[in-house]
C-alpha cells in the first residue's frame, strides 16, 4: 500500500468516526450485550443468564419464550448495553419476559425494572398495579392490570422464526418502559443518574404478595410463591442515535380528566409521518389504526403537526382497562413509539 493510499485511509476512518454517534450507532447490537451481575433468587426455572442476551425469542401471544433467565425469588438480574439509552419520545427501551395469553387475558409474573447510568446507583420506573389487594382470583390477570413493570405483554418478535421488527414494540410485544416516568425521581433531579445516558437496566424480582407499587399497594401477580419474571430480552429503542429533533412524537397519556389521548405528530408536520408506518396494538393483538380511533379515541383533533385523539368519556376510574401501543416513522426513517396500560 502506497503511503497516500494509506493516508487517505485514515483520513476516511478519521471521518467516520467523526462522523459521530448516529453512524457509529448503526452497527451496535440494540440489545443488551453484557450479564452485569446475576443474583439469582430461590424456585423453578431457567437460570442462565446469558439467554436475556440479544433478541427476543417471542413465542407468539399464546406462548412464552423457554430461551430466557429466571429471577428467581429475591433474584436480580443487571444487563449492559453496547449503545447509550436515551430518552426520546415514548417509549425509550422494552423488556421482553415470557407472558402469553390466556381468555383473553395475561398470565403475568412481573419484576421491578431499573436503570443506571453509572452502575452503582439504579432509579426504579414508578410501577402500578390495580388489582386486587388480596391476590388474584384467576390463573392470568386482566391487560391493564401492571405499568412500569415487566411481565404483562406478550412478545411476538423472534428474528429466528419471524421478520417482526423486536424494535417495533406495537407489533412486536414486551413491556415498554419512557425514561420521562423518572424525570422527578431523586437521583435524576440530583445528576446521578442521567436520562440522556442510562447504561445499565436491573429487573428486580417483586416478593410476591410483599412487594409494593410506587403508590404501595401490594402487588399480586400469577407467579404462585415459587415462581418468578423469566427474561427474554431488553430491546434498545432510543438511544443516542436515534433521539433527533425532527423525529415522530407518539404520545399515549390519560388527560386531567381520565380521558384517554393520543397524539400522533411530527415537529416536521403531518406531511412526513409515513402514514404506513402506523402501528397498532391492543392487548398486545396488532389492531388497525383506524379501528384503534373509531374504539378508543374517536374525537380527532387536528395540530399544526399531526393529530391529537380523544376518548368520548373518561377511561380512568370507569372499569376500562387494557395496554394500547403504537409507533410510527417519519419519512426519514426516524421512529417513536408508546404504550398506555389503564386500568381501575
Ligand atoms: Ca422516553
Ligand atoms: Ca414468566
Ligand atoms: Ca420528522
Amino acid at each position: 500500500m502506497s503511503r497516500i493510499t494509506s493516508f487517505a485511509r485514515i483520513a476516511a476512518l478519521v471521518s467516520i468516526v467523526a462522523t459521530g454517534d448516529a453512524l457509529h450507532a448503526q452497527f451496535l447490537s440494540p440489545f443488551a450485550t453484557q450479564v452485569v451481575n446475576y443474583s439469582p433468587g430461590t424456585g423453578g426455572g431457567v437460570f442462565v443468564a446469558a439467554n436475556a442476551l440479544g433478541a427476543p425469542s417471542g413465542g407468539g401471544l399464546g406462548n412464552g419464550s423457554t430461551n430466557v433467565a429466571t429471577l428467581g425469588v429475591g433474584g436480580s438480574l443487571t444487563l449492559g448495553f453496547d449503545l447509550t439509552i436515551a430518552n426520546g419520545p415514548g417509549v425509550d427501551f422494552t423488556v421482553c419476559e415470557n407472558p402469553f395469553v390466556f381468555a383473553g387475558e395475561s398470565f403475568s409474573e412481573v419484576a421491578y425494572v431499573e436503570v443506571s447510568t453509572d452502575g452503582v446507583a439504579f432509579a426504579r420506573l414508578p410501577s402500578r398495579y390495580t388489582g386486587p389487594n388480596t391476590g388474584l382470583p384467576s390463573f392470568t390477570a386482566p391487560f391493564g392490570t401492571y405499568g412500569g413493570l415487566c411481565g404483562a405483554m406478550p412478545v411476538s418478535a423472534n428474528p429466528a422464526t419471524n421478520t417482526l421488527d423486536p424494535l417495533e414494540p406495537a407489533w412486536a410485544g414486551g413491556d415498554g418502559f419512557d425514561l420521562a416516568d423518572l424525570a422527578h425521581d431523586p437521583l435524576v433531579t440530583s445528576g446521578v443518574v442521567n436520562l440522556g445516558a442510562i447504561h445499565f437496566v436491573r429487573i428486580v424480582d417483586v416478593p410476591h404478595g410483599v412487594g409494593t407499587d410506587a403508590a404501595g399497594n401490594v402487588i399480586w401477580d400469577n407467579s404462585g410463591v415459587t415462581g418468578t419474571a423469566d427474561i427474554d430480552a431488553v430491546c434498545v429503542i432510543q438511544h443516542t442515535g436515534t433521539v433527533v429533533a425532527g423525529q415522530p412524537v407518539i404520545d399515549l397519556f390519560l388527560d386531567a380528566q381520565g380521558y384517554l389521548n393520543l397524539s400522533v405528530e411530527d415537529p416536521d408536520g403531518a406531511g412526513d409521518l409515513d402514514g404506513n408506518s402506523i402501528h397498532c396494538s391492543f392487548n398486545g393483538a396488532p389492531i388497525g389504526f383506524r379501528t384503534l380511533a373509531r374504539r378508543l379515541v374517536p374525537n380527532v383533533t387536528p395540530t399544526a403537526h399531526g393529530y391529537v385523539l380523544r376518548s368520548n368519556t373518561p377511561v380512568a376510574g370507569s372499569g376500562q382497562h387494557g395496554v394500547v401501543t403504537v409507533s410510527a416513522r417519519d419519512l426519514a426513517g426516524h421512529f417513536s413509539a408508546d404504550q398506555l396500560s389503564f386500568g381501575g
